[in-house]
């Protein structure tokens, strides 16, 4: 069979890495302004991508969808996609306020894996945006609209994430039933440390802020 060599994002290929990066400025600005004010970032580490061709035209085929423009831009919301990785539970949550707040988003999904995890004990808060940028878009808009895709979790919801994609992709793993559950049970242990170290974080906040006022 012929390859496919033209990208699926057609003329919208170069227009994906600028609005990608003006939208990872913000959280960097973000990032620092709580370095300043805190003397520690809000995230630990941030990773982003553009949906490579390849995988986005496996998404339109598994969805059932032609592989166009229209379907990459347009039917599915992840060809822009960060994840936020941060220290403690709080700044999920802090993060994403502020993500509501930023000027030409508007925020048209969000899903709670970390209030309501999932039955395999995932957890994240999922975000998806759609961002007014000064390029034309796909329906020829210009302002236009795309879409982004933002995963917000803690380091060790980030782990355990990491390690269960890792082994989905394993296959004729014996035990099957057995790992499914002690992966379950490293989640829940997981979320339990993320709350203490957050109630950690708390104290020392406090007595920082104690410090300052002389207390
Ligand atoms: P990739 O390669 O990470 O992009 P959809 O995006 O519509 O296909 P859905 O289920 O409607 O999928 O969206 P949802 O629940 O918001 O999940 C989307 C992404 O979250 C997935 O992207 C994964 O990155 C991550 N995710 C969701 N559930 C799990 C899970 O149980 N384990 C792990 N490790 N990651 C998960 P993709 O497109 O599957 O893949």
């Amino acid at each position: 069979m012929e390859e496919n060599t033209d990208s699926i994002y057609g003329q919208f290929e170069a227009t994906l890495p600028l609005v990608l990066d003006r939208f990872r400025t913000e959280l960097e600005h973000l990032n620092m302004e709580t370095k300043l004010k805190h003397g520690e970032g809000i995230y630990e580490h941030l990773i982003y991508r553009v949906k490579s061709d390849q995988s986005m035209r496996e998404k339109c085929r598994r969805k059932g969808l032609e592989e166009s423009v229209h379907s990459a831009l347009r039917d599915i919301t992840d060809a822009i996609g960060l994840r936020v990785v941060t220290r403690y539970v709080d700044d999920v949550f802090d993060i994403a306020s502020y993500i509501r707040t930023l000027p030409g988003v508007t925020v048209i999904q969000e899903k709670d894996y970390i209030t309501h995890a999932k039955p395999n004990g995932y957890r994240s808060y999922h975000m998806i945006a759609s961002y007014s940028v000064p390029w034309e878009d796909v329906d020829g808009r210009e302002p236009g609209m795309y879409y982004i895709e933002i995963q917000l979790r803690t380091i060790a919801m980030d782990s355990w994430a990491s390690l269960e994609h890792q082994l989905k992709y394993k296959h004729n793993i014996r035990n099957q039933k057995m790992i499914v559950s002690e992966l379950k049970r490293c989640a829940d242990e997981l979320a339990s440390c993320d709350l203490s170290m957050q109630t950690i974080r708390n104290l020392i906040r406090e007595q920082g802020d104690e410090e300052d006022k002389g207390i």
